[in-house]
């Protein structure tokens, strides 16, 4: 088909963050460098049965020997943005501590590295490898980990906090608090749901005691959470089915949005936990006030609707992407914009993550032809335009991922990557999305 003509493209608004999202785990093997400690991830990955194949990141994409080449594929595509995480233990090996001097010299590195390119760094703290030495004492059951997490953050706010303009805390609470303790599919691979909101409660301690830490300091840095966001729909018109939907949605949205912007659980899902759960009884006075220290900026990982019948249980409605969980819904991103600015806003907001996994092959010719990638983008951007046009305010959107990387229990098998990675070789090669995104980017519209 001919290119729309340019009036029909969608224009985003000027200085729009174009960008891309990874993780430390999933990207930058070393597992054992530069004094990096271990973390749940090692531990969880090495365990026998718990990831397909029997994949771990000890390698992984091997980023951080090749951050330079990575930083140069980054400016070739023309990011304005680029979000990724610190590795916990590359900072503090045992979780607590003074400050590991490599660890901190490989993200400052990178950093320098961005600003030099272009692209302004955007940092995750957590994305879910907490050091293996604080799960040995409890993990985030144990409130005093929200403080060893705050000291850890200080130390990054002191080391970079002039060169990293917005940070994120947690990367999806909600993933670590579910598939960490309700199915057990991520490390540290427990099913204990008691356990598992009180965890839920800890990690947003954790992220307020880190708003606060960067507040102590004198950077000019902006700070928020990072959650995914799940809109659910009742899956009928059934009064009990709307009912299930509100109770589904305390859960997996409402718990940590109204915790963190409005200083306040949601008390359907208080009273649906109980007084007794151990998250209720570890509530203590002040935390509330904690956990809602004001944020700059709320970032929003969107993949899938979730659709609730009067029971409770959930049912698909739309096609899958080659992750069981992922329903294809582009409609979802523009609700779940539009909903945080009419229930939290007015807040700055970034789209930290969005994509999918596809059946990539590299062809003989040294092509990979992504085509459900570019679809599945362009109909989320389309839908992320339109909110923007009803007034959402939305500073930028991050792929998920830039490149092919470790995708947890699913290993290698899944390819979420704008770039595909070679594993035998660590060879990187633009994908069909990549160049296509490229392309969105120097036209700043779809
Ligand atoms: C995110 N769900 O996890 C993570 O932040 C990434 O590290 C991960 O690679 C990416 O999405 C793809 O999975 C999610 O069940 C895990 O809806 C589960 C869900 C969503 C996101």
């Amino acid at each position: 088909a001919p290119d729309p003509s340019p009036a029909a493209r969608l224009p985003f608004p000027q200085d729009f963050g174009w960008g891309a999202a990874t993780s430390a785990y999933q990207i930058e093997g070393a597992a054992k460098e530069d004094g990096r400690g271990e973390s749940v991830w090692d531990t969880f990955s090495h365990a026998p049965g718990r990831i397909r194949n029997g994949d771990t990141g000890d390698v992984a994409a091997d980023h951080y020997h090749r951050y330079a080449e990575d930083l140069d594929l980054m400016r070739d595509l023309g990011l304005r943005s680029y979000r990724f995480s610190i590795s916990w233990p590359r900072i503090q090996p045992d979780g607590t501590g003074a400050a590991n001097q490599r660890g901190l010299d490989f993200y400052r590195r990178l950093v320098d590295g961005l600003h030099e390119r272009g692209i302004s760094p955007m940092a995750t703290l957590f994305h879910w490898d907490l050091p293996q030495a604080l799960q040995n004492t409890g993990g985030w059951e144990s409130r005093d980990v929200a403080q060893r997490f705050a000291d850890y953050a200080a130390i990054l706010f002191d080391a970079l906090g002039d060169r990293v303009p917005v940070w994120l805390t947690i990367n999806e609470p909600k993933t670590v608090v579910q598939n960490g303790y309700l199915t057990g599919h991520h490390a540290p691979g427990l099913r204990d749901p008691d356990a598992a909101y009180l965890v839920a409660h800890h990690l947003q301690l954790a992220h307020g005691l880190a708003v606060r830490a960067l507040r102590e300091t004198s950077s000019t840095g902006r700070i928020g959470p990072a959650f995914n966001l799940h809109p659910c729909y009742p899956a009928d018109g059934s009064p009990a089915a709307a009912e299930a939907a509100r109770l589904y949605d305390g859960y997996e949205n409402r718990i940590y949005l109204d915790s963190a912007l409005k200083g306040s659980y949601p008390e359907d899902v208080l009273a649906d936990l109980g007084p007794d759960s151990r998250m209720v009884r570890g509530i203590r006075d002040g935390d509330l006030e904690i956990i809602s220290a004001p944020v700059d900026l709320l970032a929003v990982q969107y993949y899938t609707p979730i659709y609730v019948t009067a029971t409770g249980s959930t049912v698909r409605r739309w096609p899958t992407s080659e992750a069981e969980w992922q329903q294809i819904y582009p409609d979802g991103m523009y609700d779940i914009l539009t909903r945080v600015t009419r229930d939290y806003g007015p807040i700055p907001l970034t789209v930290t993550e969005n994509g999918l996994p596809t059946p990539d092959v590299l062809a003989a010719d040294g092509t990979v032809e992504d085509t459900g990638r570019v679809t599945f983008l362009r109909d989320h951007l389309a839908a992320a335009h339109r909110a923007v046009t009803d007034g959402v305010p939305l500073e930028s959107f991050h792929v998920w991922s830039l490149l092919d990387n470790f995708e947890w229990a699913e290993g290698y098998d899944q390819r979420w990557g704008l770039i595909y990675v070679d594993y035998a070789t660590q060879r990187r090669v633009l994908k069909r999305s990549a160049h296509w995104y490229r392309q969105v980017i120097a036209d700043n519209a779809l």
